[in-house]
C-alpha cells in the first residue's frame, strides 16, 4: 500500500469514528429514556457499559488494519463489522431496557442474524488465507447457524414451546462444533495450516464451544428454570450482555493477536 492509500484509509476510519459518535448521539438525544439509567438497574449499567465497549473495540480494530499483511486486513475488517453492527444494535437494546424493563428480544436476534454468520466468515477467511476451501463448507456452518437462532428466536419470542425451541438451538448448535471439529473445515486446517494459524484456529473452535455455551446457559437461566419472570429477564440478559464480550470483543482480540504476529514475522523476513 502506498502512502496516499493509507492516508486514505486513516481518512476513512476517522470519519467512521466520527459517524458512530453521531449516530450514538442521535440514539440518545432522540430518546430520554436512556437518561433514565436508574443507580439500582445493573443489568441496564452493562448494556451501556458494553455499547461503549463495543464502540471502541470497532475503532480499534478498523485503525489496527493498518498495521497487518494484506492477507489479514479483511479479517480485522470482518472483526470491527461485527463490533460496529452489535454496538448499534446495543443502543437500542438499552433503550428498550431502561424505557421498559422487557428483554429486546427482537433486535437481539437482529443482531445475531447478522453477526454471527459474520464470525462464520471469518473462520472461512482465516482457513482461505492458507489453502483453498471448499464453498460447502461456508454453506454447512450457515445452515448450523439458521437452525440454532431460529430455534432460539421461536422459543423467545413465543412462537414455540420453550424446552422444543431449545432443543432445536441445541442441535444447530451441535451441528456446527462437528463440523468445525470432525467436518471439512477442521480437516482442512489440521491438513494444511502453519502452526500459528492452527493455533488461531483451535482458540476460534473453543471460542464456538464454550464462549459460544454462555448462550444457551443465558437462555435456560431466562427460561428453564422456573424463576420469577423478573429474575428470569435480569439472568438472561445479564449472561447474553457478558457472552457478546466473550465472543464479540475477545473473538476479535485473538484474531488480532494471530494478525499481528503473522505479520511481524513476515516483516522480519522481508
Ligand atoms: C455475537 C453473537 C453471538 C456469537 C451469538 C451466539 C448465539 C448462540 C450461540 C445461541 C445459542 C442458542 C442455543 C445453542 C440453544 C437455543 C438458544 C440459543 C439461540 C440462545
Amino acid at each position: 500500500m502506498n502512502l496516499n492509500q493509507k492516508s486514505l484509509l486513516a481518512k476513512a476510519s476517522v470519519f467512521t469514528l466520527i459517524g458512530l459518535a453521531t449516530t450514538s448521539n442521535l440514539f440518545a438525544a432522540a430518546d430520554t429514556a436512556g437518561g433514565d439509567l436508574k443507580s439500582d438497574d445493573f443489568v441496564g449499567v452493562t448494556f451501556w457499559i458494553i455499547s461503549m465497549a463495543l464502540v471502541a473495540a470497532t475503532a480499534f480494530f478498523f485503525l489496527e488494519t493498518q498495521r497487518v499483511t494484506a492477507k489479514w486486513k479483511t479479517s480485522l475488517t470482518v472483526s470491527g463489522l461485527v463490533t460496529l453492527v452489535a454496538a448499534t444494535h446495543y443502543f437500542y437494546m438499552r433503550d428498550v431496557w431502561v424505557a421498559t424493563g422487557a428483554s429486546p428480544t427482537v433486535f437481539r436476534y437482529i443482531d445475531w442474524m447478522i453477526t454471527v454468520p459474520l464470525l462464520m466468515v471469518e473462520f472461512f477467511l482465516i482457513l482461505s488465507a492458507i489453502t483453498k476451501v471448499p464453498a460447502g463448507v461456508f454453506w454447512r456452518l450457515m445452515i448450523g447457524t439458521l437452525v440454532m437462532l431460529l430455534g432460539g428466536y421461536l422459543g423467545e419470542a413465543g412462537y414455540m414451546n420453550v424446552m422444543v425451541a431449545f432443543i432445536i438451538g441445541m442441535l444447530g448448535w451441535a451441528y456446527i462444533i462437528y463440523e468445525i471439529f470432525l467436518g471439512e473445515a477442521g480437516k482442512i486446517n489440521a491438513a494444511s495450516a502453519p502452526p500459528s494459524v492452527q493455533k488461531a484456529f483451535s482458540l476460534m473452535r473453543w471460542i464456538v464451544v464454550v464462549g459460544w455455551a454462555i448462550y444457551p446457559v443465558g437462555y435456560a437461566l431466562g427460561y428453564l428454570t422456573g424463576a420469577n419472570p423478573a429474575d428470569s429477564s435480569d439472568m438472561l440478559n445479564i449472561t447474553y450482555n457478558l457472552a457478546d464480550v466473550v465472543n464479540k470483543i475477545a473473538f476479535g482480540v485473538i484474531i488480532w493477536t494471530a494478525a499481528v504476529s503473522e505479520s511481524d514475522k513476515a516483516a522480519a523476513k522481508a
